[in-house]
């Protein structure tokens, strides 16, 4: 019980560092704990106590020792600390974040926590699309996931690992005839890591209206390879092995928080808002828990898993499950991606005012390119086979197509108009 009273005054006397601290680098917070004398050889029992399983099973003595050395660290930079989803040695900063937290003891939560940092939303995509976006004949687009793929092809970045995981996903080993499932997941998960959620949410949560849109959508990740079996495993094993893994667990936790649902909340979020939910979302892809949408009917997601095999755990299993297919803030974030992208802002309004680049903007793209790029692509583009589109990249565009030189200048001209507009973005 005195115990519990040191931790209760720690967080009383530390609470208001906690707002000071949040957002540290855990592995920042690590070498600076490290080469600190008091710090480090409190952070070594406490990564002591976390392999002991937790301090529960520890005998009396060394859960003291547990206890001293959390109560300790909850005052260093530790405390607080968080890591970057998809950065280098991610999973190092994970250990250290879980090691503090895996070790706060049953009963006391800490602070509201969460592993990753909250990262700035880039608007690269409203702009682009604001260029590509057929606004000037007054005709709604009529494929957004079509547009959303087109756009991911003109940015350098989302293209090249686009064309990564999809050649990981769909290549077929000739020995066993099955795909590398590990590195489909890898090259998904760094797709949805490093490109911009701007490129990334556009092509998996675009809105569709028939069945043939939304097979389409819920082939992006690939299903065949990235997570599909034979028979649906049951969650709760599978949420057991998402546990044992630092990076899954902590995708995970990232979504639990981020897409909490509330009944009192007015958008049905308890915390964060739709983009955060969508990004958590994202973020379990090509992990053990990959969820996608159910079938073409319906925009419902869920993971590949069943819990009809649970036993006395169903319920723990159903409450699982239902954080994918009956999460009122999921389902909002989902359906309002794609209301929201129905009124795309126009350029002027993310121009400054008297921005030179605005008028080279008007003038250098009249309709008639435009139009001439989009018939391109969309020529390039069928709806047909998905795999042939998402390996066509640029360079089979036709070349002897008496409209394709201008086309390609105009992509350039764009490619570079972004280019600079992100440049001026950054300066600010
Ligand atoms: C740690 O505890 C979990 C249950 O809390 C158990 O499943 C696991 O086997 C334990 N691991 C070790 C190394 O004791
Ligand atoms: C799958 O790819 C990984 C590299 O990402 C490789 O290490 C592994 O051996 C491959 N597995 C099979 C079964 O080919
Ligand atoms: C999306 O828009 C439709 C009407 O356009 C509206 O009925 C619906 O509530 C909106 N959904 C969300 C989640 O905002
Ligand atoms: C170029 O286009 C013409 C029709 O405009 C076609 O007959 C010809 O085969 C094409 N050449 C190549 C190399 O695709
Ligand atoms: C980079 C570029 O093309 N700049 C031009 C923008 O438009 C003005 C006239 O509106 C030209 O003077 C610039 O050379």
């Amino acid at each position: 019980m005195d115990l519990w009273g040191v931790f209760l005054l720690h967080l009383i006397t530390v609470g208001p560092l906690q707002v000071a601290l949040a957002g540290t680098d855990c592995l920042v917070a690590g070498d600076s704990c490290s080469s600190d004398e008091t710090c480090s050889p409190r952070l070594r029992t406490l990564r002591q106590c976390v392999a002991g399983n937790g301090s529960m099973k520890l005998g009396p003595g060394a859960r003291s020792q547990c206890a001293n050395a959390v109560s300790a660290l909850l005052s260093s930079p530790l405390r607080g600390c968080q890591c970057k989803r998809g950065m280098k040695k991610e999973k190092n900063c994970l250990s250290i974040y879980w090691s503090l937290h895996q070790s706060v003891i049953h009963g006391l939560n800490l602070v509201e926590s969460y592993p990753y940092e909250t990262v700035q939303r880039e608007h690269d995509y409203v702009r682009l699309a604001s260029i590509t976006a057929d606004s000037s004949d007054g005709v709604p687009t009529m494929n957004r996931c079509l547009d959303a793929a087109k756009a991911c092809n003109v940015n350098e970045l989302c293209q090249r690992l686009r064309t990564d995981y999809v050649s990981a996903c769909i290549a077929v080993s000739a020995k066993s005839g099955l795909c590398n499932r590990s590195k489909c997941n890898k090259a998904l998960r760094k797709f949805f890591d490093r490109v911009p959620a701007d490129y990334t949410h556009k092509l998996l949560f675009c809105p569709c209206t028939d069945t043939a849109c939304a097979e389409r959508r819920r082939q992006t990740i690939v299903p065949s390879c990235s997570y599909e079996s034979a028979e649906k495993p049951n969650c709760l094993a599978q949420m057991k092995g998402c546990d044992g893994d630092y990076v899954c667990r902590s995708r995970l936790t990232q979504f639990k928080y981020d897409c909490e649902p509330s009944e009192t909340s007015a958008n049905g979020c308890r915390h964060g808002n739709y983009g955060s939910c969508l990004l958590a979302y994202t973020g379990l892809i090509g992990s053990m828990i990959t969820p996608n949408y159910v079938d073409t009917s319906t925009s419902e997601v869920a993971p590949w898993c069943s819990c009809s095999a649970s036993g006395s755990h169903k319920a723990d299993c159903d409450h699982f499950l239902e954080y994918f297919t009956n999460n009122i803030c999921l389902q909002n974030s989902v359906m309002s991606f794609g209301n929201e992208s129905d009124q795309q802002p126009t350029l002027p309004q993310y121009s400054t005012p008297g921005d030179p680049t605005q008028e080279n903007m008007s003038s250098t793209s009249p309709t008639e390119p435009t139009q001439t790029m989009r018939n391109i692509l969309d020529s390039v583009l069928p709806t047909q086979s998905l795999k042939q589109e998402l390996l066509v990249g640029r360079t089979t565009l036709p070349s002897n197509n008496s409209a394709s030189p201008c086309s390609m200048r105009m992509e350039a001209a764009i490619t570079f108009f972004l280019l600079l507009l992100h440049l001026l973005n950054n300066q600010r």
